[in-house]
């Protein structure tokens, strides 16, 4: 299976023609600023004239490394070949009808493929909409309309969306909800597990979430728990063993719908189809979007058949939901992941990448704990005496990295995690070029 374009892995340092950002970027950056609110942020202001693989070309002709991959989304690489190809194809075929107006077989297809591929052997529906968030709040509608019960629990260091319903949800109050209130009501945060930070064993960690669950909203009020199975934003906080097991447990003995926020960890992110399946959790509902149709929007919702149909008609939908052209993407998607070639990238990516990084943490106290599952591996800056956050640090890396021509994300509640969201495409050189490039911006 190939994961590259035509132009594959042959280049495997960043190949830079200007400062990074160049001068034409530097100018569409300024047009930006007059044009573009300063709310929607930039992590990184190279304009991208074309990409490949994991490889970006900007404007001004510098190529660079992707190790972010438009936060986990083009995981089988940029313009990936057969994914191109199939959207083409639907693109000359039709591209929008509505899906509630004269449906398509390609979207029941999917939906067909997504019951075969999620976690659980039960029967199992499937909707699509435009986004993640779109995903979380149709999921949280769903588990309401089941339940007859109001609350919706979400952990602590969660990131769910930007929509009303999903900025309650989320954990960090700034930038996501800062001045954007009145928010949803019934929605409660309750404790994650976070074995760096809290100490606690998985069933420890689950007995304290369980805790706050009876104690603070009450089994019989709560509609569902949702739980991304590895935070993304959050840090790619990893629980310990057997947390989100015994959370699932306590949700199924009380009539709660266990949500698996799936739409950054999902869809071979992790080196398994479902990072729900590392933990042993079979979740009530399944939510997936970013990696899923490789760079066009979509978005799924799949869950128990008895669950999913307790919408009445006509109240589940939107206009571009299940768009046929990014539907025709998703199934080259499950194509290439049903070869198990991507699967078996994850898991070298993420050997290459841990242990690259432990050999960094030997001579660099500042790395504080590693973590992440494939292609989605972390590391948290903390001062190394007393695990303080090292924000600063974080930032300084990913600005290090870009004017060396690697693109890097940060993450974490208190921004100070840098992650690694490579495509799979990604070559173990590569890899150790961007590593050597960390390497000069961490103190000794
Ligand atoms: N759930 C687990 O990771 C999106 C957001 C970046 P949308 N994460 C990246 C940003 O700054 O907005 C995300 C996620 C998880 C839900 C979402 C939301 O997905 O497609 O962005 O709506």
């Amino acid at each position: 299976m190939t994961l590259t374009t035509a132009d594959p892995g042959v280049l495997q340092r960043p190949e830079l023609v200007t400062e990074i950002p160049g001068p034409k970027s530097r100018e569409i950056h300024a047009r930006r600023e007059r044009a573009v609110p300063r709310g929607v942020g930039c992590a990184l202001p190279i304009y991208v004239d074309h990409a490949d693989g994991a490889w970006l070309t900007d404007v001004d002709g510098n190529r660079l490394l992707d190790l972010g991959s438009g936060i986990g989304v083009t995981t089988l690489g940029h313009t990936q070949p057969a994914v191109v190809a199939a959207a083409k194809e639907q693109l000359d075929r039709v591209s929008h009808t509505l899906f509630t107006v004269t449906p398509y077989e390609n979207y029941v297809r999917l939906a067909e493929r997504l019951a075969q591929h999620t976690p659980g052997a039960h029967a199992k529906k499937t909707f699509f909409v435009n986004s993640g968030a779109e995903a979380v709040e149709n999921a949280v509608k769903i588990a309401r309309a089941h339940t007859g019960r109001r609350v919706v629990a979400a952990l602590d260091h969660a990131f769910h969306g930007r929509t009303n319903l999903t900025m309650a949800m989320n954990h960090r109050a700034a930038p996501y909800g800062t001045g954007f209130g009145p928010f949803a009501p019934d929605v409660q945060r309750v404790p994650n597990s976070y074995p760096l930070r809290d100490g606690l064993t998985g069933p420890q960690a689950a007995a304290r979430t369980i805790e706050y669950l009876e104690q603070r909203i009450g089994a019989s009020d709560i509609a569902a728990v949702i739980a991304e199975p590895i935070q993304g934003e959050g840090g790619f906080v990893v629980p310990a063993e057997g947390y989100l097991p015994a959370l699932q447990e306590w949700a199924t003995a009380n009539g709660v719908v266990f949500i698996a926020d799936e739409i950054q960890a999902g869809l071979g992110r992790t080196g398994t189809w479902f990072a729900s399946e590392l933990f042993g959790l079979v979740p009530d509902l399944v939510l997936t979007a970013k990696g899923i149709a490789d760079g066009l929007p979509l978005a799924g919702i799949t869950g128990r058949a008895e669950i999913m149909d307790s919408a009445l008609p006509g109240g589940l939908g939107g206009t571009f939901g299940g768009n046929p052209v990014s539907i025709a993407a998703a199934h080259a998607v499950l194509d290439l992941l049903e070869t198990g070639g991507p699967f078996a990238e994850a898991a070298r990516i993420e050997e290459a990448l841990t242990r690259g990084l432990r050999e960094l943490a030997r001579d660099h106290a500042a790395i504080g704990d590693i973590r992440g599952h494939g292609a989605m591996i972390a590391f948290e800056l903390v001062e190394p005496s007393t695990a303080a956050p090292l924000a600063g640090l974080a930032a300084d890396i990913a600005a290090h990295a870009a004017r060396r021509g690697v693109l890097l994300l940060t993450a974490g509640s208190y921004g100070n995690v840098v992650r690694f969201l490579p495509s799979l495409a990604v070559t173990d050189a590569q890899i150790d070029y961007a590593l050597e490039v960390i390497a000069e911006a961490l103190p000794d």
